[in-house]
C-alpha cells in the first residue's frame, strides 16, 4: 500500500469525525453527467448557468421544467455505485459520518447512508415558485423529453418548480452553517467528485482544513481543491472509495 494512500486510511480510521463532501463527480459512475463532461454534459449541452435560476425559470418555465423532467427521468433508470455504498459502510465502522453532497439525486440516502446534509436541494422534491408552498403529493414524471408545462400548486396555482438552489439562490435556510460547522470540527474530510467551482460548497475544504482536519480528494484529475488538500488520491470514486473504505476496515480491526 503506497505512502499516501495509507496516510489517507489512517486519517479515516482514526477519526470521531468524518465530513465526506461530494459533486457530481461521485455520481458519474452511476452513469449521471456532471457538469463539465464535454460530450452529453449537462453543463455543455444546457448551460445551467441558464437554466438553473430563477430568472431561466421566469423566462421559459416549460423549458426548465422540461430540463429537470429529463434529468429525473434519467437519474430513476440509474442507481448507487460501489462508491456510494463504501460511504455508506463508513457509518458501521467510525464514531460519526456526515455526508455533504452538492448533489441533487438522493443517491447517498438511496445506498444507505442516514447523515446526508444535501446542501443544493433534492431533484424529486418539489415547492410552487412563487410562494415556496411544498408539494406532498407525488409529481408524476412527464413521458415526453423536451419543453413540458409545470403542474400548477394545490395552494396558489403557481407553477411548480423542482426544490433545488438556483444559481444566485441562499441554500436552504442553516444547512450550509451546519455543513460549515461540521467542516470546522472534523477530524478528516474526504472530498469526493468535485471541481470545486461552486460556492459556497467550494469553500468547505479550506474550513475543514482551518479546522485542523485532513482533507484527502479523490478525483480523476486535480481540481480547484486540489492545491488545498493534505492527500490527493487520484482516481474514479467507484474504484478508490472501495478500497479505501476496505482498508480503513482492516486497520480498524487490527485496532481493536
Ligand atoms: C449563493 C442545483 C448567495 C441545481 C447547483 C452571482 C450572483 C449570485 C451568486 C453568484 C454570482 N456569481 C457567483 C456566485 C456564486 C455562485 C457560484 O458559485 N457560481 C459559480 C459558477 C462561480 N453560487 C451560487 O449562486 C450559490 N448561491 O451564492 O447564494 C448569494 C445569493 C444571491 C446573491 C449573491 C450571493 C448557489 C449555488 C448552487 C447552484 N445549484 N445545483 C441543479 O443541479 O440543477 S450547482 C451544481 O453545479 C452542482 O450542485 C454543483 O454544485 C455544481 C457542479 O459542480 P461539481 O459538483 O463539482 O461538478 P463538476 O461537473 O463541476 O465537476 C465534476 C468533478 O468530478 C470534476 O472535478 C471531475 O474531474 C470529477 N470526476 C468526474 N468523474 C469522476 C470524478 N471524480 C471522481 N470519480 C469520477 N468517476
Amino acid at each position: 500500500m503506497n505512502e499516501t494512500f495509507q496516510r489517507a486510511v489512517s486519517a479515516v480510521a482514526e477519526s470521531n469525525l468524518l465530513v465526506v463532501a461530494t459533486g457530481a463527480g461521485m455520481s458519474k459512475e452511476s452513469g449521471i453527467p456532471t457538469f463539465r463532461d464535454s460530450l452529453d454534459g449537462l453543463w455543455a449541452r444546457y448551460d445551467p448557468q441558464e437554466l438553473a435560476t430563477r430568472e431561466g425559470f421566469r423566462h421559459d418555465p416549460p423549458r426548465v421544467w422540461g430540463w429537470y423532467n429529463y434529468r429525473r427521468k434519467l437519474i430513476s433508470e440509474l442507481e448507487p455505485h460501489g462508491g456510494h455504498r463504501a460511504i455508506a459502510r463508513l457509518e458501521a465502522l467510525l464514531p460519526q459520518v456526515v455526508v455533504v453532497t452538492q448533489n441533487i439525486d438522493g443517491f447517498h440516502r438511496l445506498a444507505g447512508s442516514t447523515g446526508v446534509l444535501e446542501l443544493h436541494g433534492n431533484i424529486n422534491r418539489f415547492k410552487c415558485y412563487d410562494r415556496d408552498h411544498p408539494v406532498e403529493e407525488e409529481v408524476p414524471l412527464a413521458c415526453q423529453d423536451g419543453p413540458v408545462e409545470p403542474p400548477r400548486c394545490g395552494r396558489c396555482g403557481s407553477p411548480l418548480r423542482p426544490d433545488v438552489v438556483w444559481f444566485g439562490e441562499m441554500l436552504p435556510p442553516g444547512v450550509f452553517e451546519q455543513a460549515e460547522t461540521l467542516a470546522r470540527s472534523c477530524d478528516a474530510m474526504l472530498v469526493v467528485g468535485t471541481s470545486g467551482i461552486v460556492y459556497p460548497a467550494a469553500a468547505l475544504p479550506m474550513s475543514a482544513r482551518s479546522g485542523g482536519a485532513t482533507v484527502i480528494e479523490v478525483n480523476v484529475e486535480p481540481s480547484e481543491v486540489t492545491p488545498t488538500v493534505d492527500v490527493f488520491l487520484q482516481g474514479a470514486a467507484g474504484e478508490v472509495l472501495p478500497a479505501l473504505v476496505a482498508a480503513v476496515e482492516e486497520e480498524r480491526s487490527r485496532a481493536n
